[in-house]
């Protein structure tokens, strides 16, 4: 072990929220502060998530930060939605830009963080042997990092290899005439299968749960658009911040039966055509009443039926068992289309469960598969499995882990009761992943940031919210998700049911980024309603 460093703030994560967070400490505030990274570089999920396929389903005029107009003016997308390695040059570009790398430590893990009442410092070690104390320990760590490895008997069995699509290895994988297994068609096994049929002997799909898709319809940006997007640079960032999702647009103040049957289906077929969220956002009672929203499903379904050969394997696709975009819709390049290629095909896993994985493939209640690669695209143990798996232990001895044991508790979804000095960006009880990322991160390093300066300016030692606080706000969380149709997909990562065993909470805050920014607003205006400071 090391010799204990004193500095002002320990963040934790080098991707979009510890950068930023890093750089407002230092740069606005003048403060010491030290981001941990577990990976051997920044970016955060674009640093580990590297399967075919990957890329960002915001477009990529709004999947950056605006703090700074000239990083807006300097850095240029190349197409619509940005692939995973063009976003991790951009975030490369942002470390070396505003020099952050000096202040960043890769390669290490933060394993254990405690309060100390006495000193109001949290204690930090890293498995490097590096010791910290802190005054503020602020966790940048994604909402989707933890990986969720099913637990399938006879996993370590397989003989030949496989791979979870959020721990992609960095060489790539040749699939060049290989047997392919995928499991998961969520957003990352639709954007994969795709590519790993394009180059595999065979891939077989295992799928439990069918989804619905948008065509995401890429294409390169034209040099009128890249023009276009910097001009409009505030206007853009203004829609982005003042409407619900944090995209680049708004959603439609019509109702699905505001039109007649024609002229709806018009819009939808207009929307499927041009790609993207758009189609969601194309009338305003998707997401909250259930007859507008199976305007909405019957549509797709009807598309994947005219798309997909097979009737079989149609209506295995068309079987979806939840309301459209209660589950965060994948948008595809040709996913339903994949069905169609003769060495691709469907098993449904409600029909004939995996009963284990064996030597050499997958067993199910009705057959023996053979592979020479297993995928697992299986998601992630989300918005708490990165969190609870550190080990962080606040006042009286309260550990998260324990403390979250019947599911998260936050005020604002910044800040946990017993956790003094503590931040969490982008925690569970705020909008965070029902929206486009950045501009929900950068609200939340904004915040954190002018609070700390508000601690600075008033001399004010510690922060820390109520019980109180959090149970209001939790109701607030419930109440928003409530008059959603969100809560109707059982199965979803929202709600931790794709974790056997995880206390199922509905976890971001659906009431929207504006309302949600100005709620914030107004506890600060409120002299910081739900906190207590101590000098
Ligand atoms: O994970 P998921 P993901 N046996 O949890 C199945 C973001 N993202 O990585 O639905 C068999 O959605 C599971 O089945 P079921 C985006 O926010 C964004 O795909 O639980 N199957 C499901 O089919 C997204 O929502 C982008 O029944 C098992 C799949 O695995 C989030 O990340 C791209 C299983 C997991 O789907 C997560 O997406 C990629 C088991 N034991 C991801 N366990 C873009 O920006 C799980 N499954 C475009």
């Amino acid at each position: 072990m090391s010799a204990v460093q004193q500095i002002d703030a320990i963040i934790v994560g080098a991707g979009f929220s510890g950068m930023y967070q890093l750089l407002s400490l230092r740069d606005k505030l003048g403060l010491s502060a030290k981001v941990l990274e577990a990976g051997d570089g920044v970016g955060g999920t674009w640093y580990w998530n590297r399967y075919p396929g990957a890329r960002c389903d915001s477009e990529s005029h709004s999947y950056m930060f605006y703090f700074s107009k000239e990083l807006v003016h300097e850095w240029e997308w190349s197409e619509r939605y940005p692939q995973q390695p063009e976003i991790l040059r951009y975030l490369n570009y942002v470390a070396d830009k505003f020099k952050l790398r000096p202040d960043i430590a890769l390669n290490t893990r933060m394993q254990t963080a405690k309060y100390d009442e006495a000193t109001n410092r949290w204690l930090v070690t890293t498995d490097k042997g590096d010791q910290y104390s802190a005054k503020y320990l602020i966790t940048g760590v994604g909402c989707l990092s933890s990986a969720n490895m099913p637990k399938i008997e006879g996993i370590s069995d397989f003989k030949g290899k496989s791979y979870h699509t959020g721990q992609w290895p960095h060489e790539g994988v040749d699939f060049t005439g290989k047997r392919v297994a995928v499991i998961g068609t969520g957003s990352t096994g639709i954007q994969a299968i795709p590519e790993i049929a394009k180059q595999a002997a065979h891939v077989t799909v295992f799928q439990r749960t069918a989804n619905y898709s948008l065509p995401a319809r890429h294409h390169p940006l034209s040099d009128e658009f890249k023009q276009y997007a910097k001009e409009h640079a505030d206007d853009i960032y203004k829609v982005m911040t003042t409407n619900t999702n944090g995209h680049p647009f708004s959603i439609a103040d019509r109702s699905v039966f505001d039109l007649s049957d024609e002229e709806r289906e018009a819009i939808f077929e207009e929307q499927w055509k041009m790609g993207g969220f758009q189609f969601r956002a194309a009338f305003k009672d998707i997401l909250t009443s259930q007859e507008a929203n199976d305007k909405a499903a019957d549509f797709i379904r009807k598309k994947i039926r005219e798309i997909v050969h097979n009737p079989k394997t149609a209506e295995l696709l068309a079987d979806i068992d939840h309301p459209f975009a209660a589950k965060r819709p994948p948008i595809d390049a040709d996913y339903f289309e994949t069905y169609n290629r003769d060495n691709v095909e469907l098993i449904s896993i409600r029909e004939t469960p995996i009963e284990r994985i064996t030597a050499q493939g997958i067993k199910t209640t009705d057959h023996q598969y053979e592979f020479d690669i297993i995928v697992f695209a299986t998601g992630f143990d989300a918005m708490t499995g990165s969190l609870v798996k550190m080990d962080i232990t606040g006042r009286d001895q309260r550990t998260l882990k324990d403390y979250w044991y019947a599911g998260p508790r936050t005020y604002l979804g910044l800040q946990v009761p017993g956790f003094p000095n503590m931040f969490t960006i982008t925690g569970p009880g705020s909008p965070s992943v029902l929206c486009n990322m950045p501009p929900a991160i950068e609200q939340h390093v904004n915040w954190i940031t002018d609070c700390i300066r508000h601690m600075q300016q008033k001399g004010l030692e510690r922060i820390e919210t109520t019980e109180q606080a959090s149970d209001y706000w939790q109701q607030q969380v419930d109440d928003a998700a409530n008059a959603t149709l969100l809560p109707k997909a059982k199965h979803s990562w929202y709600l931790g049911a794709n974790i056997p065993g995880k206390p199922q909470v509905f976890m971001p805050y659906a009431g929207g980024l504006a309302r949600y920014r100005a709620i914030c607003d107004e506890m600060v205006a409120k002299n910081y309603q739900g906190f207590e400071f101590t000098h």
